[in-house]
């Protein structure tokens, strides 16, 4: 068809990443150059950029394996994105110089970001309609090779995601009706984020969330070196509602683990409940966050679950109990919000990495780039070797299982 002509065409192009200076630049030249003229390139790149990003991962959907593809919600969302491409690629030939285009062009991009709110739960529905569908036909496991497949279109598509709702933000935010957080802001970036403000506003609300399912919570402790201007806050430019996101789902893990930890038999008494270290250190270079808990870690069996989507949409976290009365997706953890928050640390060339001892507690460390011009968008590509991926039988070339004591087993 047309449209299939169309996302061929757009997917041949590679996304084109924009660090966080570019936005902010952008962003500050609307007084020097005008909103006018600033709205008008805004809409010439995006007009392309975004068919693009939406083309890139469209092309990567039709690589799923079939039987997840086939599932009734991943149709929803193919339909989605195939909706968003179409509204997008009507402005290839209009005038950017008309005001009306560009102002409906803005009121569409709102809608779009509106249409895709639901993106990641039917994504994680679809999942979970394809593990039924296994079930019914008496396959109880998925094997490997699809698992695989799943996690690794899940990281590249959630990506792909994060950045398309972060063009479209600031493009709204900077020429549509939506304000930013303060006037310092440039859309969703605040050239002077405090970086302690940030993790203190997500340990407050994390807090609450705590106290609500458990009647205790640990205390914080907090300490911030900043070895740029020594003894004045860590300052950087960022998107702090990335940073809220990434740090509230580590408290919510580190309150869990300690609460929990708490009431077992050989735990540590509920009035002293060890509190959570967060250091966060600025350099030249980096910006990195480190939170401890002392919540009895995790085993290391269980650490490649930690960013797992799909032992996240399993029927309870981790096999355990409901509790009646616990509410179970405020406090659940393991959902998708650490590999979600590893997205968003990776998304401007950061990372999150979890260190646990485990009978001891757990380190979470994020990583975050100090200049704004290294801190470019990540963003998953679309190739041929991408397509190799998705098709290959990852053995990882060590064995694993043992085999029965002289039997041998051919690997052809
Ligand atoms: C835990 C498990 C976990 C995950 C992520 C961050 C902190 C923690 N603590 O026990």
């Amino acid at each position: 068809s047309a449209e299939d002509v169309a996302i061929n065409h757009y997917a041949h192009f590679n996304p084109t990443p924009m660090s966080i200076k570019q936005f902010l630049d952008f962003g500050k030249s609307l007084s020097t150059n005008g909103k006018e003229f600033c709205a008008q390139s805004s809409f010439e790149f995006l007009r392309t950029e975004l068919p693009v990003r939406l083309a890139n991962i469209m092309k990567e959907i039709q690589l799923l394996p079939q039987n997840l593809q086939s599932q009734p919600s991943t149709k929803i969302v193919q339909h989605w994105y195939r909706q968003s491409f179409l509204d997008v690629i009507k402005y290839a030939d209009a005038d950017p110089h008309e005001r009306k285009v560009v102002a409906k062009f803005t009121e569409d991009l709102a809608k779009i970001r509106n249409r895709h709110t639901l993106v990641v739960e039917t994504m994680a529905q679809g999942v979970i309609e394809l593990r039924k569908a296994l079930l019914d036909e008496g396959k109880p496991v998925m094997d490997s090779a699809t698992r695989m497949s799943i996690q690794y279109f899940l990281d590249r598509f959630y990506m792909m995601r994060i950045s398309i709702r972060m063009l479209i933000t600031q493009h709204t935010m900077l020429f549509g009706n939506e304000l930013p957080f303060s006037a310092r802001h440039i859309g969703t970036i605040d050239p002077e984020c405090d970086i302690q403000a940030v993790i203190e506003d997500a340990y407050t609300n994390a807090r609450a969330l705590c106290e609500t399912n458990y009647e205790k919570y640990p205390e914080l402790r907090l300490q911030c070196i900043n070895t740029v201007e020594e003894g004045v806050p860590a300052k950087m430019v960022y998107v702090p509602s990335h940073l809220f996101h990434i740090s509230f789902e580590l408290f919510k893990n580190a309150m869990r683990a300690v609460c929990e930890r708490s009431t077992e038999p050989l735990g540590i008494a509920d009035a002293h409940l060890p509190p959570i270290d967060v250091v966060i250190v600025k350099t030249a270079e980096d910006v990195t966050i480190k939170m401890s808990d002392f919540g009895g870690g995790i085993p290391q069996s269980n650490m490649p679950k930690l960013f797992d989507y799909m032992f996240s949409t399993a029927p309870t976290p981790l096999g355990g109990e409901v509790e009646p009365g616990q509410n179970v997706p405020a406090m659940a953890g393991y959902g998708y919000g650490l590999p979600l928050s590893r997205l968003y640390a990776r998304y401007f060339h950061g990372d999150l990495q979890v260190y646990s001892v485990h009978g001891y507690g757990t380190d979470a460390l994020i990583y975050l780039k100090t200049l704004s011009d290294s801190a470019s968008e990540l963003l998953p590509v679309f190739n041929k070797s991408v397509m190799k991926q998705y098709r290959a039988q990852r053995t990882h070339g060590w064995s694993s299982s043992t085999s029965k004591f002289g039997q041998l087993v051919e690997w052809g």
